[in-house]
């Protein structure tokens, strides 16, 4: 605990010195959740409210696992090369969702985890009513518009293969690159969940 004490003060003094930088100094109080209030925890060394975060219980992967908890939320890659679909399912039966990128925090979220030098399924779908490549994108299909996109537009992409929209692609992955690409669901990748 006096560990924690001092460090929290050499922490403080920092910040004090620091212009510009916002003055969250009364919530700055941990190292551990014993630091904190009841019904908070320690996050990062802030004591906040809400569900813990964590990537204890491993998503079900016959591959390899990379996990690593980033921002609000458990990020967690799979090697094992599933189908656009059954990379979906196998995220929602972990309680997750096929990685949702709607920010470049949640991109930078999925480069600390994407297996490198592989195509990664993301949650990216197209509606089935949609008439053109470009059109009728969204996370999961929640039916929001994409304020962040990385679409790999030296390629075309999307391109629903022949840039004549009938259904030939109506899943989305994520290049070595880091660039994106619809593909046929069908298509085994391995693949990235966010809960
Ligand atoms: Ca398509
Ligand atoms: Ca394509």
């Amino acid at each position: 605990m006096q560990r924690a004490v001092s460090i929290r003060l050499q922490l403080l003094i920092l910040l004090g010195g620091c212009d510009g930088f916002p003055d969250r100094s009364s919530d700055f109080a941990c190292d551990v959740d014993a630091d904190c209030d009841a019904g908070r925890r320690c996050d990062r060394r802030y004591c906040v409210v809400g569900p813990p975060v964590d990537c204890a219980d491993p998503l079900p992967c016959a591959g390899t696992i990379i996990a690593v908890v980033c921002g609000d939320a458990c990020w967690t890659s799979c090697t094992e090369e599933l189908t656009g679909t059954a990379a979906y399912d196998r995220c929602q039966a972990w309680d997750a969702r096929l990685a949702p990128l709607r920010t470049a925090d949640d991109a930078a979220c999925f480069t600390m985890v994407r297996p490198p030098g592989a195509d990664v399924w993301t949650g990216l779908v197209q509606d089935v009513a949609a008439t053109q490549p470009n059109a009728r994108w969204s996370w999961n299909g929640d039916s929001r518009p994409l304020d962040f996109t990385a679409w790999n537009e030296l390629d075309i992409e999307p391109d629903d293969r022949d840039l004549q929209e009938d259904g030939d692609e109506q899943c989305a992955l994520s290049n070595p690159d880091e660039l994106w690409s619809d593909q046929a669901c069908t298509e085994e990748h391995a693949f990235t969940c966010r809960r």
